[in-house]
């Protein structure tokens, strides 16, 4: 396999919206460059992209794909993202590992918001960005509008580089040759547009252009990848995955215009720990140190662990030694491949814009830097921010004995998938797994079902309700054994008082002259403390509540530590029971993430939930973020219908805020069902 030098490498993440044609853009490119025969397609499920079974069947990107293909002496890695905001972790993950942000827009539905949020996420990462319009070719779509749209959405530099024509059966240039007729707006004028736009960046250009009125393409090279890099142009590019049209003229752009390593912007290293750690940048040069960056890391049912990582500095070949992250000893590079799609093509080495995968290399995870200088270690690159999973499931097996390879199995999808968390919930005593969304969770079981033939049951999981008292209450209890010859005997008296919301709990000895001898006393807070962990009235631990133990009565015989745990116990409940004790519920903090048009909608389904909004705050152009106060119960199926309000263009997070007091209603059906589950047991 050829090797290219870094000035001939270019390196482009599509991203934007589920369904705007990323994936089936990704084969027109393969193809137009010679890479594949012929083209597949997305309904077919034979793309190069879409490999898996699951991603064929559902007829979506479920992760990122790395591609390549080679066209006029040049190296394109392609990296083709899910859209799906499910998915959406794989396409913030490859961010990081390119110069150039393809946002692909569909001509037939517009801006929406995975494309708003991928131009933001870009800019923040300082990458040059394109948008590329797709589906030119599609009945009754608006091209001027959506332009203008663009324009106005993210901003006065997104000009056209080139234009439909023929009727969206074909694309003008207006950068290299700006000659002949499009189908709207005019080819000179975007010429000129563009060639304003970037001698902007360089002031000695611009009084030769004011001069002369005219400017060679040759000499506008580098301002424009000034331009590109500086965020001041963003140019827009119209293609047909389906039909062809404009997939040349993209692939000449991603040639001659998309940066190569050299002229993007390097990313920011850190090396040191914590607030020690020091920034770098890396340096493209294939000579310096290996600084490599793991932005996937994939279970491969065939070659085991691969890490894909991208080479920002320095040259990894076969015999190259590695240190991964913050670790000290070095594993040998073996192997060393370049991906596409499902296929693996071996290597002999990666330089600077390069992307490759090693296999097997346990102490590789997701995120993590691989480097070769002995002298340092702890080097990171600046941490990614994943939106947090939401949509949780509790799991059990269906299979009794499972429970351990079912751990195995989701530790190791966590490392391949930062949007995916497993928590142990002790006060449920629920395993429970968040993903980003239903179609994420089930992608999840159903792998664990086909891949690793692990069988599992979900439910809800439970909400973490608790207990507590609001009144000051007196208890008592006497427990007195006779059986046979040894006989048990305690006595207590105690007080409950109520604390403050989040105080916790309180045990405070209060007995004179020694009523309950000293060494009984961890015995009655023992029983209290059973009490606390399983509650009083509906089955939740109990908070905020002070005892104290004020009296009691002992035996120099019978007093023994169980009568005491037994007393205590029986004492607590007493007070309780006359301390008019509460349900108290968890209300969350959530974070709406939504279209501007929807927020009247949001309002009204969480006034609807017992919630209401606290505030709102605009993110990016028609984009706005949401925050607002809800019982955590009320939000069951919220991301289902989070989902039907926004068209599936909406994202939530929540936090929890505080515990209050649950609804009467909801507190009478909760006693109730804990008495009728006490009431079976006792059966
Ligand atoms: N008319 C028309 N349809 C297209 C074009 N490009 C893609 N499509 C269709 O649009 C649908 C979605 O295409 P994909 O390539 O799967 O879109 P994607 O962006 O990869 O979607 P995700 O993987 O879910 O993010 C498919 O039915 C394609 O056939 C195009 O240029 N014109
Ligand atoms: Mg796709």
């Amino acid at each position: 396999m050829a090797n290219y030098a870094t000035s001939n490498i270019r390196t482009v993440a599509l991203v934007g919206q589920g369904g705007s044609g990323k994936t089936t853009l990704a084969e027109a490119l393969l193809l137009a460059s010679g890479a594949i025969k012929e083209a597949g397609t997305v309904e077919r499920g034979t793309t190069v992209s879409d490999f898996e079974p699951l991603e064929k069947t559902w007829q979506h990107s479920l992760r990122a794909s790395i591609l390549h293909l080679d066209t006029q002496d040049t190296r394109v890695h392609l990296i083709d993202t899910p859209g799906f905001p499910d998915f959406i972790g794989q396409a913030i993950g490859a961010l990081d590992a390119v110069e150039t942000a393809a946002v692909v827009v569909s001509a037939q539905s517009g801006i929406e918001m995975i494309a708003s949020q991928m131009m933001d996420w870009a800019a923040k990462r300082r990458l040059c960005r394109l948008v590329i319009v797709n589906k030119i070719d599609a009945d009754n779509v608006d091209l001027p509008n959506l332009l203008a749209s663009i324009q106005s959405l993210f901003g006065k530099e997104c000009l056209p580089i080139n234009l439909p024509a023929g009727g969206g059966k074909r694309v003008v240039d207006c950068f290299f040759n700006p000659d002949g007729e499009s189908d709207f707006s005019s080819v000179g004028q975007a010429h000129r547009a563009l060639v304003d736009q970037v001698v902007e960046v360089d002031e000695e250009l611009m009084s030769l252009y004011l001069e002369q009125g005219e400017i060679a393409p040759e000499e506008l090279h580098a301002p424009f990848e000034k331009a590109l890099r500086e965020g001041h142009l963003v140019p827009v590019c119209f293609v047909s995955a389906k039909t062809g049209a404009g997939v040349a003229e993209l692939l000449e752009v991603l040639v001659k215009l998309a940066p190569n390593p050299a002229e993007g912007n390097p990313p920011l290293f850190y090396k040191g720990e914590g607030d020690a750690a020091t920034e770098f940048r890396s340096e493209p040069d294939p000579k310096k140190h290996v600084l490599a960056h793991v932005f996937k890391v994939v279970m491969d049912p065939f070659v085991g662990k691969l890490g894909i990582f991208r080479v920002h500095q320095g040259t990894v070949t076969k015999d190259t030694q590695l240190i991964v992250g913050d670790g000290r000893k070095p594993f040998k590079v073996g192997h060393l491949f370049m991906l596409q799609g499902g296929k693996n093509v071996e290597i002999e080495r990666a330089v600077p814009g390069d992307i490759a995968a090693v296999a097997k290399v346990d102490e590789i995870d997701f995120d993590c830097v691989l480097h070769d200088s002995h002298d340092e270690d702890h080097i990171h690159m600046r941490p990614l921010e994943f939106p947090t999973p939401m949509q949780g499931v509790a799991i059990t097996p269906k299979k009794r004995g499972d429970e351990q390879r079912i751990s195995e199995v989701l530790h190791r999808m966590i490392a391949e998938d930062p949007t995916l968390v497993v928590e142990h919930d002790s006060s449920t005593n629920e395993t429970v797994l968040r993903a980003l969304g239903d179609l994420h969770l089930r992608s999840v079981l159903e792998r664990m079902a086909s891949q690793f033939k692990l069988e599992i049951d979900t439910r809800p999981p439970r909400i973490p309700y608790r207990e507590t008292i609001t009144a000051q209450a007196e208890g008592f209890h006497r427990h007195k054994k006779q059986t046979g010859g040894a006989g048990q005997f305690g006595e207590v008296s105690l007080r409950v008082e109520p604390r403050e919301r989040g105080a916790g709990f309180e045990f405070l000895d209060q007995t004179k002259g020694g009523v309950i001898p000293h060494q009984f006393m961890p015995a009655v807070q023992k029983g209290v403390e059973q009490v606390l962990g399983i509650g009083a009235i509906a089955g939740f631990p109990m908070q905020d509540v002070r005892v104290i133990v004020h009296d009691g009565k002992h035996h120099p015989v019978d007093s023994k530590e169980i009568a005491f745990v037994s007393a205590g116990r029986k004492a607590f409940l007493d007070a309780v029971e006359k301390a008019r004790p509460i349900v108290l519920e968890p209300i969350v903090t959530v974070e709406v993430i939504c279209p501007e048009t929807n927020t009247g909608d949001i309002a009204g389904d969480l006034s609807s939930r017992r919630g209401q909004v606290t505030g709102t705050r605009g993110l990016q152009p028609g984009v706005l973020a949401i925050s607002g106060l809800a019982p955590l119960a009320a939000l069951e199926g919220y991301s289902a219908r989070l989902k039907s309000v926004t068209g599936g263009h909406g994202s939530w997070s929540m936090q929890l805020s505080h515990y209050e007091q649950a609804p009467p209603q909801l507190q009478q059906q909760l006693v109730a069902e804990y008495k009728k589950s006490r009431k079976h047991e006792e059966e």
